[in-house]
């Protein structure tokens, strides 16, 4: 039987008017806190430190924590709003159970957990163990997401745990394992301030890691030259020495082209590349004919350009590449991960001072969480679920019999895939938003309503939390202690600063509870955060992502640690590679062949558009935390299409009309933003919003076949403008489709 999602109306008469906004002036009691706590964001992955001020177990406000290393007091515009979450008047206060026909309800602790440990139990003794899945999420600190890990394998022994790290840091994870053995950007983000030239390619760094870009400005200021490689002229673009306006779903082809000039052009450094790598030779054949010519034929950039990049990067003595989602989101995300990595390797810029490559960790622990066993071929210490090795020393740790852990599972959108069939029936999810972060949400949708029994923890009731049956009230980042590791690969200390607020639980709670409910009690027997982070040290001893040698007090007396940490004197490792020892098999960097191959989708006389995706500044995600925060609503208020002048002017189209974009997928209606910083063939679309606002509608689900990251970086779209210009942003409008 199909269930619906509780409708806007139901939401309106249950909640208020949705969705509500904290206070635009703020808390008050901001000027005489009872205690200022230092710790961090809990947005993006650069975990600026912040200090939150408390005032009667609420956050009312914060201050810069100036001495904090990496943003020395600096924030973004999300990181000066973050405080107004725990007081927020959308804040789920307590767990809601679905009546049929009816909506939500409140109910009580006990009423939840019964009905979630029954289904689950209903569901796993008539489907198989592999029935009820598992969605996680990596704003989890690295406690929660070891304990998910722990709690899908041991308590309900499920394969079927995946998270949304999916959508983010896997196919760089995947280019990094292919490459160094290890998945951790290789330097400490102050070695950018002397590199001569800097890379940045699919990294919109100022308005998605804007305290980072600090680092890029101290370089430039010592005459460091930037090379940005993107559809569009993003703002570090506008200064940047050359801007590459490439063409979605093309960078292998530009890696490729600009690899071959290297050697070409004899700009390698031959003694690294033979005493330290392997694969040079195959990985050089496959790039013999990617010539300039043929280059700017694919990706659409002058070749002359592309030759000016190459000579800048082979020329330099010191250099620093980032990449982030621009490349990596695509069908073929892993090989252009690789390919950019090539281009390090063949000029050895590796395991030196001011010499670095990095991708840049998307989410707040998009690091921790993606080592810990959260993934669904993954156990703790960044292991292999497959390897024999590794499943026996984890069930050790884990106290239970190797034969009863299970073996690799679906990956997220194979989930929903999974869903679809009928083999998935039972789901919970902590910490992801499917229905608006998944590509072609429609499809999303009818997997949701296809569900004999979903349930959901999270703090405020996100947009797919609409379909479940059962919502668990969990709690905010700032109301547990805990850890998250950086982009840079600093573990740092996250603070409680108050407890959950009504009858929410902390997260933590709710899994001991959950695991003590299914008669796996005796596994979960922690007192406190710090007592699972000592078992996950345990857990990731031997791993090549190893936190052994990390306490809670090290941390706070370093602000800080970098792993691999191994032993209790270790002092962390800032900078990877200075042995120049790899951990592949062979010890070796390797290089690997990343030929060119198509998108998934291409444009053709029906849909003769790209459309891409990404962000804006100033909104976070799935949009459930910052769209609840009236000062970055205002600042952007909806989603927008971008669209070049030229393009505009082929359609007709003015500023502010409503265009309708459509894909094979689906359609949503957004207001066209004519702007030259696009490629005249290309469109635009953040994806922050739920229901018509939603480029998920558009997407393609097709995945990268090593990473299976889904390619939201590239499809084909048609412009439809509807002649009439968009009326202010209505949040009910959006909804509408939810
Ligand atoms: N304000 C804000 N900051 C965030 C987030 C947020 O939601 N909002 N999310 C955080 C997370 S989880 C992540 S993963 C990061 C993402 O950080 P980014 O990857 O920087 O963000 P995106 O906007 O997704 O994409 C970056 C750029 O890729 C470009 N691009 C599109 N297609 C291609 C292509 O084929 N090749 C190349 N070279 N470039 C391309 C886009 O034009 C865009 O400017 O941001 C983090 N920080
Ligand atoms: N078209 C398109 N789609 C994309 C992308 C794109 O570039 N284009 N980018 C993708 C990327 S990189 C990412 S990372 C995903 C993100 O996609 P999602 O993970 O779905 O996005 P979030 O908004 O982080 O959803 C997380 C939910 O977790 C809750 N939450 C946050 N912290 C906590 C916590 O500590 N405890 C609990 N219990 N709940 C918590 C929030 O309230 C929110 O409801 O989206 C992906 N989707
Ligand atoms: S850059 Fe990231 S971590 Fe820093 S304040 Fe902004 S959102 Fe928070
Ligand atoms: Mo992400």
């Amino acid at each position: 039987m199909a269930k619906l999602p509780v409708s806007t109306e139901k939401i309106i008469e249950d909640f208020g008017p949705h969705l509500n906004y904290a206070p635009k002036d703020g808390y008050e009691g901001r000027d005489e806190p009872d205690e200022v706590v230092k710790t961090h964001c809990c947005f993006c992955g650069m975990q600026c430190g912040i200090q939150l001020l408390v005032k009667e177990n609420k956050v009312v406000g914060f201050e810069p924590w100036m001495e904090f290393p990496f943003n020395e007091g600096r924030l973004c515009p999300k990181g000066v709003q973050r405080y107004l979450q725990n007081n927020h008047p959308d804040r789920l206060l307590n767990p809601l159970k679905r009546v049929e026909g009816k909506g939500f309800e409140k109910t009580t602790w006990d009423e939840a957990m019964d009905k979630t440990v029954s289904e689950i139990k209903r569901i796993q003794d008539k489907y198989g163990k592999h029935a009820f899945a598992m969605l996680s999420g990596v704003s989890l600190t690295n406690e929660k997401s070891y304990l998910v890990g722990k709690f899908a394998r041991v308590a309900l022994k499920t394969r079927n745990l995946d998270y949304n790290g999916r959508l983010c840091m896997v196919s760089a994870g995947a280019g990094n394992k292919k490459a160094f053995g290890l998945d951790r950007a290789s330097n400490n983000y102050s070695d950018l301030e002397h590199a001569e030239v800097i890379i940045v390619t699919g990294a919109n760094i100022s308005e998605t890691f804007p305290t980072l870009t600090h680092w890029i400005w101290k370089a430039r200021d010592r005459g460091a030259k930037l090379i940005v490689i993107d559809p569009r002229m993003i703002p570090l673009a506008r200064t940047a020495d050359i801007h590459l306006d490439i063409k979605p779903g093309t960078d292998s082809a530009l890696y490729g082209a600009m690899l071959k000039y290297l050697v070409d052009h004899d700009m390698l450094d031959h003694d690294f590349i033979d005493n330290y790598t392997s694969g040079f030779q195959e990985t050089i054949d496959a790039v013999k004919d990617n010539t300039l010519e043929w280059a700017e034929e694919i990706t659409g950039i002058d070749k002359e350009k592309i030759k000016a990049a190459a000579e800048l990067w082979g020329k330099a003595k010191t250099s620093f590449l980032l990449h982030a989602r621009g490349i990596e989101q695509h069908s073929k995300g892993v090989d252009n991960v690789v390919g950019c990595i090539n281009l390090v390797l063949a000029t050895g810029r590796l395991g030196r001072p001011y010499c670095g490559y990095a991708t840049i960790t998307g989410q707040g622990n998009g690091q921790g969480g993606r080592e810990h066993g959260h993934k669904c071929d993954q156990l703790p210490g960044n292991r292999d679920i497959e390897n024999p090795e590794h499943r026996k020393y984890i069930s050790d740790v884990w106290g239970i019999d190797e034969k009863d852990l299970p073996g690799k599972g679906l990956s997220a959108y194979e989930i929903i895939d999974a869903i679809h069939r009928g083999e998935i029936k039972g789901l919970l999810s902590i910490c992801f938003n499917p229905l608006v972060s998944l590509p072609n949400n429609n499809y999303v949708r009818e997997a949701l309503e296809k569900l004999e029994f979903y349930v959901c923890i999270d703090f405020f009731l996100n947009e797919t939390a609409r379909h479940a049956d059962i919502v668990l009230a969990g709690s905010l980042q700032e109301e547990e202690e805990g850890t998250t590791t950086s982009a840079e690969g600093r573990v740092i200390r996250i603070r409680q600063a108050v407890t959950p607020p009504g009858d929410a639980r902390t997260d933590t709670s709710i899994f001991l509870e959950l695991a003590k409910r299914l008669g796996e009690e005796d596994k979960f027997t922690y007192e406190n955060s710090e007592a699972i982070f000592n078992e996950l040290r345990v857990a990731s001893n031997g791993g090549t992502a190893n936190y052994f040698g990390i306490s809670y007090k090290k941390i706070e007396d370093n602000m800080g640690v970098f792993w691999p940490c191994p032993t209790d004197d270790h002092p962390g490792t800032p900078r990877l590679w200075e042995d120049k020892v790899f951990c592949t098999p062979d010890k070796k960097a390797h290089f690997n062949p990343a030929p060119y191959r198509l998108p998934s989708e291409v444009t053709d006389d029906e849909y003769p558009i790209t459309l891409t995706t990404g962000r804006v500044v100033s909104q976070y995600l799935s949009g459930t935390q910052t769209r609840r925060i009236g000062k970055l609503v205002d600042q952007f208020p909806e989603p927008m299409v971008e669209i070049h002048p030229e393009l505009a002017a082929q359609y007709g189209i003015k500023q502010r009309e409503l265009i309708k974009v459509v894909t094979r997928r689906g359609e949503g209606l957004f207001p066209a933003n004519i702007v030259e910083t696009i490629r005249k063939d290309t469109v635009f679309i953040p994806y922050h919003w739920p229901g018509m606002k939603s480029a998920n509608q558009l997407t393609i689900g097709t995945l990268d076949p090593v990473s299976k990251m889904p390619e939201f970086k590239v499809c084909a779209c048609e412009l439809y403008p509807q002649g009439t210009i968009a009326p202010p942003s209505s949040e009910s409008e959006a909804y509408a489709s939810v």
